[in-house]
């Protein structure tokens, strides 16, 4: 495992790129680009922070975030992989094992338009047989730029094939949940989890969020979009090879039952995430490969 100094020494970039000790002292790296900044975490490789320049922050983090080898961070963009909810075993850990191993930092780039791609690796060892038997590689890689890119390629590198869920579990800031609408879900099937995840379509016009919501939309390969007229911006996350989107906001009973989230943090935040889960779980043949990608972008609200 290459120590702080190590890293320092082979990706920093000065005035671009620094790698730093974060909270608690695990290691992040920070990037500033002319267009924005960002922190990803080699903790679950976790993007934690990216903001345009002049503008609010894109991305919700819990001010009572762990931030402790074994414990996922509460906030910014999960990554959630090879299984996507409660596992079959309860004691097999919520949204598998990526979001709570260390990656390894293995590639940092910087673009002509001044964009930084950072590139992180995974792969099977003992810890990871013994929860999922499967021999596989993962590389992730965060883009920042005038939008925040993600790309997750899962690589088969076994001798059989294998199934797997995905997500990057996306925490959107807002000024309050109360008072967004979210289109480009209108028609589309979902499972209500709040209704024993219950099949159900949704109606044609973009929708407010009035309750708890947890709804894993299917058949849903076109951007989202959250129209927040308390921070005069929508976010848009557009996506490529993922066929899932799932919607999430804890409200008032489930903040008050999460010990990382404040009881009144729900408002500040909605999930927006860009899936491959249920009927939409891929499957690998060795050496095949899938890499599931999105962009999330602040754009100020038109004056209505
Ligand atoms: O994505 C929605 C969801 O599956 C919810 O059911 C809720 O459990 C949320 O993820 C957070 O899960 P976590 O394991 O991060 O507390």
């Amino acid at each position: 495992m290459s120590t702080l100094t190590d890293l320092q020494q082979q990706f920093s970039l000065p005035g671009v790129v620094a790698i730093e000790p974060g909270t608690n002292g695990l290691p992040r790296v920070a990037i500033a680009t002319p267009d924005a900044d960002a922190h990803v975490y080699l903790h679950g490789a976790h993007v934690t922070h990216y903001q345009r320049r002049g503008r609010p922050p894109l991305l919700f983090m819990s001010a009572r975030s762990y931030f402790e080898t074994g414990k996922p961070i509460r906030g910014g963009v999960p990554l959630i992989f090879p299984w996507f909810g409660p596992a079959r075993d309860p004691k097999l850990p919520a949204h598998g094992f990526a979001r709570t191993k260390s990656w390894t930092l293995s590639d940092i780039t910087r673009a002509d338009d001044g964009s930084v791609t950072v590139s992180l690796t995974l792969a099977a060892d003992d810890a990871t047989r013994a929860l999922w038997p499967h021999e596989f590689e993962l590389v992730y890689r965060v883009i920042v730029g005038p939008s925040l890119g993600l790309e997750l390629e899962v690589r088969n590198i076994g001798h059989a094939p294998f199934a797997f869920d995905e997500a990057f579990h996306t925490y959107l800031a807002v000024a309050d949940v109360r008072a967004v609408t979210v289109a480009g879900l209108g028609n589309r099937p979902y499972l209500d989890k709040m209704d024993g995840a219950r099949l159900k379509t949704q109606a044609p016009q973009p929708f407010p969020i009035v309750a708890e919501i947890d709804r894993v939309y299917l058949d849903t390969p076109d951007a989202v979009r959250v129209d927040d007229p308390g921070l005069a911006r929508t976010i848009t996350v557009a996506k490529e090879n993922s066929s899932a989107t799932v919607v999430w906001n804890p409200w008032v009973a489930k903040a008050k039952a999460m010990a990382d989230f404040g009881d009144d943090a729900w408002p500040a935040m909605l999930c927006i995430e860009t899936a491959n889960a249920d009927r939409h779980a891929v499957t690998l043949v060795p050496g095949g490969r899938h890499a599931m990608r999105a962009n999330v972008k602040d754009e100020p609200r038109e004056a209505r």
